[in-house]
């Protein structure tokens, strides 16, 4: 499994961090977090573009490639708090959707057993079966919960005659007994996608699902302490997928199959970083940005803020920093 590199742009890392190789064992296992791009659209059933997600998110910023990141409120520089490298893009053939997610499968997985957390760049979420199997497959079969926020279920059967596509891993991953589906928190859903059929067998699943109209009545904090508490129960740890079309599509334009009347980009931060603070985080990816479809870049730069939230909020619990950063930025410091 040698580093891919530079079909879709330069070999750049995200934001300068270190690239490492996935053949190199000593290095996977003195990382923290792995990045690893996962440029793939073969799965979308709508506008494509997002094979240009893992390069967009990696250098969408107006601060330098540096490999430093001061968190302004968390008081963490996740980057290099944290050992954070980056694998490259894996080799993912457009048009053999099972190759290509086998291949990306095993490079999550190689990531994971050593001990680091991958965090995969999208790629369609399509991907999201193999992130979560690879992650599965070192903590166990049933052990990992997942939090996912998406406008769509992604829980639909066969489309366009195959069991693989974006609208499916959900379910490819609650039947292979990867996850369970009663530890199945979905954040955002909203509009006209799936029909009865599959929310029935969501319902037999015993998956949980919030709809933008609940988290708009209740609050997405609320919604998120719920959620929390089923993610821990007989699970050890858990999955973020973030399908970035859960945000409004005037706040995350570039994507495949924007809905509208989501989360903003607040929400979706102050989410990600509750997560990574609060729950054992095994594994995360960030998906369906489509740069073709994007307006000034303002998708892209969501996206790499979502990285960094999480890897803040990481970086800060590994090193149990407790302080409240709701209060006043600056006093009593
Ligand atoms: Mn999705």
């Amino acid at each position: 499994m040698t580093r891919y590199g530079a079909q879709f742009g330069p070999d750049i890392t995200f934001l300068g961090v270190d690239p490492v190789d996935l053949d190199d064992a000593e290095a996977l296992a003195a990382a923290d977090v792995v990045v690893v791009g996962a440029p793939f659209d073969g799965g979308t059933s709508h506008r494509p573009g997002t094979r240009f997600g893992p390069m967009a998110i990696r250098q969408t910023d107006y601060l330098p490639q540096d490999g430093s990141r001061p968190h302004l409120a968390l008081r963490v520089d996740a980057l290099r708090d944290l050992r954070v490298v980056d694998a490259g893009d894996v080799e993912m053939p457009p048009g053999e959707i099972e190759r290509a997610l086998g291949a990306l499968e095993q490079a999550v997985y190689r990531v994971s057993a050593a001990g680091a957390i991958p965090l995969v760049l999208g790629g369609d979420h399509s991907i999201a079966l193999p992130d979560a199997t690879g992650v599965a497959r070192h903590h166990g079969y049933g052990k990992v919960s997942m939090i996912h926020f998406d406008a769509h279920a992604d829980t639909g059967d066969i489309e366009f005659g195959s069991l693989y596509g974006h609208g499916q891993p959900m379910r490819r991953l609650i039947e292979s007994g990867a996850l369970r589906g009663d530890r199945f928190l979905q954040m955002g859903l909203r509009g006209y996608w799936p029909g009865p059929e599959t929310l029935d067998w969501m319902a037999e699943q015993d998956m949980r699902s919030y709809e933008m109209t609940e988290i708009g009545k209740r609050g997405l904090d609320a919604c998120l302490d719920e959620a929390f508490e089923i993610a821990l129960d007989e699970c050890d740890a858990v999955f973020l997928s973030v399908d970035i079309d859960v945000c409004d599509p005037g706040h995350a334009p570039g994507t495949g199959t924007p809905e509208p009347g989501g989360l903003s980009s607040r929400q979706l931060l102050d989410a990600v970083r509750r997560i990574c603070r609060e729950l054992p985080v095994a594994g995360i990816d960030v998906v369906e940005v489509s740069p073709p479809y994007d307006h000034a870049e303002i998708t892209a730069y969501l996206a790499n803020r979502v990285c960094l939230e999480a890897l803040s909020a990481l970086a800060a619990r590994r090193h149990g920093i407790s302080h409240d950063p709701a209060g006043p930025l600056l006093e009593g410091r």
